[in-house]
């Protein structure tokens, strides 16, 4: 009877290169991913749009902040100026594979062709989620001015983040006070724990009510963990458990309980021997 016999060293050299490849793939199933993005770059691949532009470059040095970018991302942002503008979901996105799903979004707030002006109590970016293709909308998060407040990109380090809840009652942010607003100037907007479903839409509305008050977000997010196939955990935890003892006892475990799960185990090392020393294998 023929059949292939790997000497103890490269037996184990082989067992490390499994076992490197096993975590390799473990790992790989469970980083974060990008699940659907949109740069609002003077076209948009998500949304369907109403009223409100696409803005690039900066503002001047006379608008507030001032010489700051319309875009944190690419080449543009989608803005609004006295007007109520909508970005809706044009389909639904897939999140039903991935776990620790996660939307952001940028978001600055300006004064326009004067230094006095900004986003007030009464103006707004909205963002609602709807689990059932637009059926239902939940307003999730809602960031408010306060009497002309402003602030850029890249001053503004708030950050408006809630979970998701499945409710219609919004959690709101505001800064404190007026004019240039830093640690409340919420320049990013979070919504985690959104749910995993292939019918998810997004709806962002901006609202403000004067000439010189502007909204401009960028950057649109929806990330997520993949999910690991059952399957998988199982083996990489498996083979996890049993490696230590096969680098011990090597002859143990070829007389084991567990031939079917030995017999798989050895046509992969057999493989990958192969693979790494194709002309050393020995025949008896
Ligand atoms: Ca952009
Ligand atoms: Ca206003
Ligand atoms: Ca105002």
């Amino acid at each position: 009877m023929k059949r292939f016999i790997l000497s103890s060293k490269k037996y184990y050299f082989s067992l490390v290169v499994l076992l490197c490849l096993l975590v390799g793939a473990g790992n790989s199933v469970q980083g974060q991913v990008t699940i659907v993005s949109d740069g609002l770059n003077s076209s948009t691949s998500l949304f369907t749009l109403s009223n409100g532009a696409y803005y690039t470059g900066s503002s001047a040095t006379g608008d507030r902040p001032a010489s700051s970018p319309f875009a944190i991302e690419g080449t543009h942002g989608r803005g609004v100026t006295n007007a109520t503008a909508t970005l809706t979901s044009n389909s639904n996105i897939n999140t039903s594979n991935y776990s620790n799903i996660t939307l952001s979004l940028r978001l600055a707030a300006f004064s326009i062709g004067s230094t006095a002006n900004g986003v007030d109590a009464t103006d707004y970016v909205r963002v609602e989620i709807s689990p059932n293709s637009g059926t239902t909308w939940y307003n999730t998060v809602q960031v408010v001015g306060n009497n002309n407040a402003y602030w850029a990109y890249s001053t503004g380090t708030g950050n408006a983040s809630t979970p998701y809840d499945g409710n219609t009652t919004t959690v709101q942010f505001a800064p404190d006070a007026g004019g240039n607003r830093i640690a409340d100037g919420y320049s990013t907007i979070t919504i985690t724990s959104l749910p995993a479903t292939s019918t998810l839409r997004v709806r962002i509305t901006m609202l403000n009510n004067a000439n010189s008050e502007r909204w401009v977000i960028d950057d649109f997010k929806i990330t997520g963990i993949t999910s690991t196939p059952f399957g998988i955990k199982v083996m990489v935890r498996l083979l996890l458990t049993v490696l230590p003892g096969m680098m011990k006892q090597q002859t143990i475990l070829m007389q084991s309980v567990l031939p079917v799960l030995f017999l798989w185990f050895q046509i992969l090392l057999i493989t990958i021997h192969l693979l790494v020393f194709p002309m050393q294998i020995s025949r008896c």
